[in-house]
């Protein structure tokens, strides 16, 4: 796409002149909050190397895994970002062990859950990062808070997105009509339209990307799939960032295939289901893919599910909870799901 540099299109121009959009001006003030709060964390990605912001803080994040002080930082900058833009009532981070319920914002019509810096593993060895959303809207503006309200299928999602922190910073969104792309221009401080409508290609390269160290782990299906991708006439090509912005920003352009499935070791999967599953299942969907846990839609999925054991019924509410997922092009994908289906 051709950027005009004399007339750019900012993503806050891009939303206010979109008819379905404009009278929802909530979700313009939204946006915008969200495209301060990247700019500010890639400005500190970026800067990491000379401000000691690498490295570990010491402590761990609310699902356990060790927490990086750039991890610290991009929270912060995010929640205070989205505090202030006064149209979020709930906010889920994976860094927050519960959800931060807004002061003095009630009846607002988002909840927001996000991953402030996910690949976090990769920053001390400059590989990409990125910061993932998803924005569902509040089902119940009353008075009484509940966290059902941000416990929903994705397929209800109101819009999603995630910064890239690559060789560019790039914010790639989508409210239900298509995906688009905003490449950050540092010279004016402003995400610039740079990819519109963004479509997984028809004709699809022949990637798969995994983390193969796995395949002891996972079960027969995905096993066969790989074996297949490699004993293909013309083999598939292994890609594997292992930060998930960049390897499902790659499937988004490319095509192919991400997956993390769930395995022996990780039986629910490893991936949230609120901010990095969703999110990118309904953007990787916008874009004319698919994406499944193997047998099921992601997008269907209800974080809210009753776990039968011994008699009891137990009501999971768990806003950390984990999915297995493969998503991509349809070619593949549906592959996945036919082998799932004659597993059965
Ligand atoms: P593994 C990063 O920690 C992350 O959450 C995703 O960004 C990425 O896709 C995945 O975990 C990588 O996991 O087990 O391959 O290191």
């Amino acid at each position: 796409m051709q950027v005009d540099h004399s007339n750019p299109i900012t993503l806050s121009r891009f939303i206010l002149q979109d008819k379905d959009i404009v009278q929802n001006n909530d979700l313009c003030i939204l946006f915008n909050s969200i495209e301060l709060a990247c700019k500010v964390i890639s400005s500190a990605v970026r800067r990491a190397g000379l401000t000691g912001l690498y490295g570990l803080d010491g402590s761990t994040n609310s699902t356990g895994d060790d927490v990086k002080k750039l991890d610290i930082l991009s929270n912060e900058i995010f929640i205070n970002s989205l505090r202030n833009s006064t149209k979020i009532e709930v906010m889920v981070s994976e860094e927050n062990e519960d959800p931060i319920w807004v002061e003095g914002v009630s009846g607002c019509k988002y909840g927001i859950a996000f991953d402030p810096l996910d690949g976090s593993s990769n920053i001390d060895c400059n590989i990409s990062t990125g910061t993932i959303f998803a924005i569902y809207a509040m089902k119940n503006t009353g008075t009484r808070r509940q966290i059902s309200d941000i416990l929903q299928p994705g397929r209800q999602l109101v819009a999603a997105g995630y910064c890239m922190y690559g060789s560019s910073t790039q914010m790639v969104v989508t409210y239900g009509k298509g995906v688009h792309g905003f490449t950050l221009d540092p010279t004016i401080g402003s995400f610039i339209l740079s990819h519109k409508n963004i479509r997984i290609p028809a004709n699809p390269k022949t990637i798969y990307s995994c983390n193969e160290g796995n395949f002891a782990l996972w079960d027969a299906p995905t096993q066969q799939f790989v074996q297949e991708c490699k004993n293909a006439p013309k083999p598939y090509a292994a890609r594997y960032v292992g930060s998930m912005v960049s390897d499902v920003h790659r499937t988004l352009l490319y095509g192919g295939i991400f997956f993390y499935p769930a395995d022996k070791k990780s039986k629910t999967g490893k991936l949230r289901m609120l901010y990095e599953a969703i999110p990118m299942s309904f953007i990787v969907e916008q874009a004319g893919g698919l994406s499944t846990n193997g047998t099921q839609r992601v997008l269907d999925l209800n974080p809210v599910h009753d776990l039968k054991a011994n008699f009891l019924t137990l009501t999971i509410t768990q806003i950390h909870e984990r999915t297995g997922i493969f998503l991509g092009c349809n070619r593949d994908v549906n592959r996945i799901l036919e082998l799932y289906a004659a597993q059965k």
